[in-house]
């Protein structure tokens, strides 16, 4: 976002209920009062709504619900994740946007969000179903130093991260079926999916999406056979703005990275495994064309599911569906 423009924003918000001169502002941010007036016309193009009363001066009396790059850029705490964000009103899938940019060098930290994606698309080309204004549907640039084999804990790593973002906003328990949904009341309300371009022994770049429905109602997804999804409104019984939520993700998300990167996988792999749905129960496991049933015990030091079968043999699974 335009830098008078944020800062013109933190100005007011410090004093949300009280009118801020323009005779202030011009002071603080060193620049005219008509400059200032141009800057608010920008603002409420991006949704702000504001108050300005003849010798009382500005206040903000709406944030905007409205996605924007400058909107999800505002107020976001983070250091590198999201110092780049690219907004779509519509699109096929950020992650085709995001593969794009990674190939044409886009730094470490660039997101892509998109109000609505036509054709966004879970693991094996599935479906993602990506209404209209209606949930977050962003995919992140990583480039991790890290071997390609262990891109899949960045998986894990985003899905602790989102799980303890929901539990920050809301009162509800969140669980992580392996390896990429989030759950709550035993109901699908965000996947990711991790996709990655690397040489034999180095990650090029990774690009990850993080789907996650917040304000559908149920019949929103009466087109979804398979399982019955949710969203932060259905379980809450109430709206949400989405702005926050992308900002306190993407929070937890870089926070939990950096320590990866100091710490490696291990501190992750135990959030993950307190969070994990139905650890310790009997699933289904569909891998390589056979279903069998087993006892979910764990993840090991890769993020690999790890199950132990009706002889009491742990199976290592890098790649698996499982069921019950
Ligand atoms: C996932 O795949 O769960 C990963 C979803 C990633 C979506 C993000 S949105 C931003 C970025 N851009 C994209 O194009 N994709 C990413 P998977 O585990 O394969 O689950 C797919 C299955 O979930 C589908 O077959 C449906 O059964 C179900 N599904 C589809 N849309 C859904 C939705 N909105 N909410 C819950 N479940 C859904």
């Amino acid at each position: 976002m335009e830098s008078t423009r944020r800062k013109l924003i933190d100005l007011l918000s410090r004093y949300p209920d009280e009118f801020v001169s323009g005779q202030v502002l011009s002071e603080q941010l060193n620049i005219t009062r008509s400059a200032i007036w141009k800057h608010m016309k920008e603002l409420e193009k991006d949704g702000y709504v504001i108050q300005s009363v003849p010798r009382k001066g500005y206040r903000i009396l709406k944030n905007p619900d409205k996605l924007s790059a400058n909107t999800i850029q505002w107020g976001l705490s983070t250091n590198w994740l999201g110092s780049r964000v690219i907004f779509e009103k519509t699109t096929d899938s950020t992650q085709v946007i995001a593969h794009h940019l990674g190939r044409e060098g886009a730094q470490h930290g660039t997101v892509v969000v998109a109000d609505e994606q036509v054709k966004g698309r879970g693991r094996l080309n599935r479906t993602w179903y990506s209404k209209k204004g209606d949930g977050i549907w962003m995919s992140l640039i990583l480039r991790p130093e890290v071997e390609p084999q262990q891109a899949p804990q960045l998986t894990l790593l985003s899905a602790v991260a989102i799980v303890e973002a929901l539990e920050e906003i809301t009162d509800l328990a969140f669980y992580i079926k392996w390896p990429n949904d989030i759950y709550v009341h035993d109901h699908k309300i965000a996947g990711i999916l991790t996709e990655m371009q690397a040489e034999q022994d180095q990650i090029n770049y990774i690009v990850q999406g993080i789907g996650l429905n917040v304000n559908q109602n149920r019949e929103d997804f009466n087109m979804i056979s398979d399982n019955e999804p949710t969203s932060l409104k259905i379980e809450t019984g109430m709206a949400w703005n989405r702005r926050p939520l992308i900002q306190v993700i993407l929070q937890q998300i870089e926070r939990l990275y950096e320590r990866y990167l100091k710490e490696g996988f291990l501190p992750i792999k135990t959030m993950w495994e307190e969070r994990a749905y139905r650890l310790g129960q009997p699933i289904m496991v569909s891998s390589k064309n056979q279903n069998w049933q087993g006892i979910f015990k764990g993840i090991d030091q890769d993020g690999a599911l790890i199950v132990t079968d009706q002889k009491g043999r742990d199976h290592v699974l890098y790649s698996a569906e499982i069921n019950w």
